[in-house]
């Protein structure tokens, strides 16, 4: 099990130039949230869903790992086995900067879901044109994000390795969403440090053994040096 799991959010790719959700420009802005990323938005409204999607894909595709993200890969190389990047981000800026293990709760932009056989699949384009399923043909395809109201990707696995590490480290995360803000109890309950990098304090600071406030490309390589 990792000695090490860092838990990030939203903020560890905003000096890469994505939004965050909940900050003044963030995305929740232009869309509320019952209406992109739930089960009945989507049904309500499947193409306003897929240009939000499609437009979050092509802002990801154009963006760059940035310090924040290296840092957590070198961390990793310097400590084979010891690190595990439990993201609720949907880009795949932390594979990109060189992190190998990388579980991401709430799905990847670049993958795609058939809701008529169940198939999950590497996707690298829009879902606009309703795209046949590769699998079984039907024009089903939905992001593979997990959206308010279902289960969140290898809940049992990240517990796991939450319950057993010595260091919890939470970066660039409101901690407004659950059960992913939920993990901080269950670290400390277990006997680890738990830290929060975050640009500003919130609700959730004082269940933190240290907090580091600032951006993350400045806080994160010298918290991992
Ligand atoms: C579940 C989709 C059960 C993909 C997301 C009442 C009614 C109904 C439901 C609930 C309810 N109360 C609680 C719930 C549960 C619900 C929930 O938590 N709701 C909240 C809104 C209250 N949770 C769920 O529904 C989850 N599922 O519980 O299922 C179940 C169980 C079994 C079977 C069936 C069902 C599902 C949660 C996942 C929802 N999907 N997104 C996508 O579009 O991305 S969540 C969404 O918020 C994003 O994924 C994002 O990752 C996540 C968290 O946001 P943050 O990453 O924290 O971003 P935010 O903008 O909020 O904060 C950014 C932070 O960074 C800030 O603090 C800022 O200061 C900081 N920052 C900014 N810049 C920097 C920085 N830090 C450092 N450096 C910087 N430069």
């Amino acid at each position: 099990m990792p000695r090490i799991v860092v838990l990030t959010g939203a903020g560890i790719s905003a000096e890469s130039g994505i939004r965050t959700f909940r900050a003044a420009d963030g995305l929740w802005e232009d869309h509320r949230i019952e209406d992109v990323a739930t089960p009945e938005g989507y049904a309500a409204d499947p193409a306003l869903v897929h240009a939000f999607y499609d437009e979050r894909r092509r802002v990801a595709a154009a963006a760059q790992p940035n310090a924040a993200h290296r840092a957590l890969a070198d961390l990793e190389a310097r400590h084979p086995g010891d690190v595990v990047v439990v993201t609720q981000n949907i880009d795949d800026l932390h594979e990109r900067a060189g992190s190998r293990r990388v579980i991401h709760i709430h799905g990847e932009l670049e993958r795609a879901r058939c809701e008529a056989c169940d198939e999950r699949m590497p996707w690298h384009g829009d879902l606009a044109g309703e795209p046949a399923c590769p699998r079984c043909g039907v024009r089903a395809l939905r992001p593979d994000v997990v959206w308010f109201g279902e289960a969140v990707y290898r809940l049992d696995d990240i517990v796991d390795a939450v319950s057993l590490c010595e260091e919890f480290w939470v970066i660039g995360t409101s901690g407004a969403v659950t059960p992913a803000a939920s993990l901080v109890v269950i670290a400390a309950e277990n006997g680890a440090r738990t830290a929060l990098l975050n640009l500003e304090a919130h609700e959730e600071t004082a269940l933190f053994d240290d907090v580091v406030l600032g951006p993350a490309t400045a806080t994160v390589p010298a918290w991992t040096a």
